[in-house]
């Protein structure tokens, strides 16, 4: 169904203007023509944070910023091990959100920063959590408020890791949460665990939502990505789930990084009706992937 980039793996750590582990799980928003990443990138110590790198075509010629765009705040505890896994949602004012998990010592939580420019953030601090993270908002309030998918994790005694909606007043107070769509059982390639990846795109059909699962092996987990179509009006009517995933690790920069067999999508832009995914690969390296948006939906239709 997709088809990856020649030019892939489009970024590695080695592309980084300073020393850093690797670059991975990349949000994508287009600003002014230009084609913007957001990616997760991990330091020489271990701990993550955000940078965004900028590029006319989407595939090369990358300005990197010169250091983290939006590091860890050490004012902040729910910051203190990281920021990892952003992703952008413009939204109906323009405004750019960027829902990603902090990494607190009580566990991961979503946070939220605002933007104009990927500049300056106005951190809005955490709003789910926790144990959650996988947070992709809504471009514009649904039915009057705004909307999230996010992915708690419950238990201790049955762990789920399900996706879930939440919703908003004013961005910065978050509730009437509940389970959307379930990670399957058994044998499932999303049986383990599921996170929303890039924002909810309003389609013909409905809201197209991208999602990675997870199957548990005896090697390890293996991350693939599915989609699932919920309604206009009211998204927490799910109107179609795929039942294949439709990209998973195959090629080598997929395959072996620092955790094999991931891939992680962040962001989509569509472009003359074709959706350019962007996604981490073995938690090592930048990806593009794209898919005509009307073959994706006819999986779903
Ligand atoms: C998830 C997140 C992602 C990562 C994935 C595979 O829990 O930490 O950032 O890509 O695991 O390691």
């Amino acid at each position: 169904m997709f088809t990856r980039h020649p030019a892939n793996p489009l970024l590695t750590a080695a592309d980084l203007p300073y020393p850093a582990s690797s670059c991975f799980n990349p949000a994508a928003v287009e600003v002014a023509g230009e084609v913007v990443l957001l990616m997760r990138v991990e330091d020489r110590a271990g701990r993550s944070h955000l940078t965004a790198a900028w590029s006319r075509d989407g595939v090369g010629g990358w300005r990197i910023d010169p250091a983290p765009t939006l590091a860890p705040d050490p004012a902040r505890p729910e910051e203190r091990w990281g920021v990892e896994d952003g992703r952008i949602t413009r939204l109906v004012d323009g405004r750019l959100a960027v829902t990603y998990t902090g990494y607190a010592a009580a566990g991961p939580l979503v946070c939220l920063a605002l933007t104009d420019d990927l500049v300056r953030f106005d951190r809005r601090g955490p709003i789910l959590g926790p144990e959650d993270k996988d947070a992709a908002l809504f471009p514009a309030p649904v039915g009057g408020r705004w909307a999230c998918l996010h992915r708690p994790v419950l238990g201790p005694e049955y762990v789920r890791r399900d996706l879930w909606i939440s919703y908003s007043d004013d961005l910065r107070h978050w509730g009437d949460g509940r389970p959307l769509l379930p990670a399957r059982r058994g044998c499932w390639w999303d049986a383990d665990k599921i996170g929303a990846g890039p924002p909810p795109l309003l389609t013909e059909h409905g809201w197209l939502v991208g999602y990675h699962g997870v199957k548990a092996t005896i090697a390890g987990g293996i991350y693939r990505f599915g989609l699932a179509l919920l309604d206009r009006d009211d998204p927490t009517r799910l109107l179609a789930r795929g039942h294949e995933w439709l990209l998973a690790p195959e090629a080598d920069y997929e395959r072996v990084g620092d955790v094999p067999n991931v891939v992680f999508p962040c962001g989509w832009i569509v472009r003359d009706g074709v959706v350019h995914l962007y996604y981490g690969g073995a938690d090592s390296c930048v990806c593009l992937a794209t898919a005509p948006l009307a073959d994706l939906l006819a999986t779903l239709t």
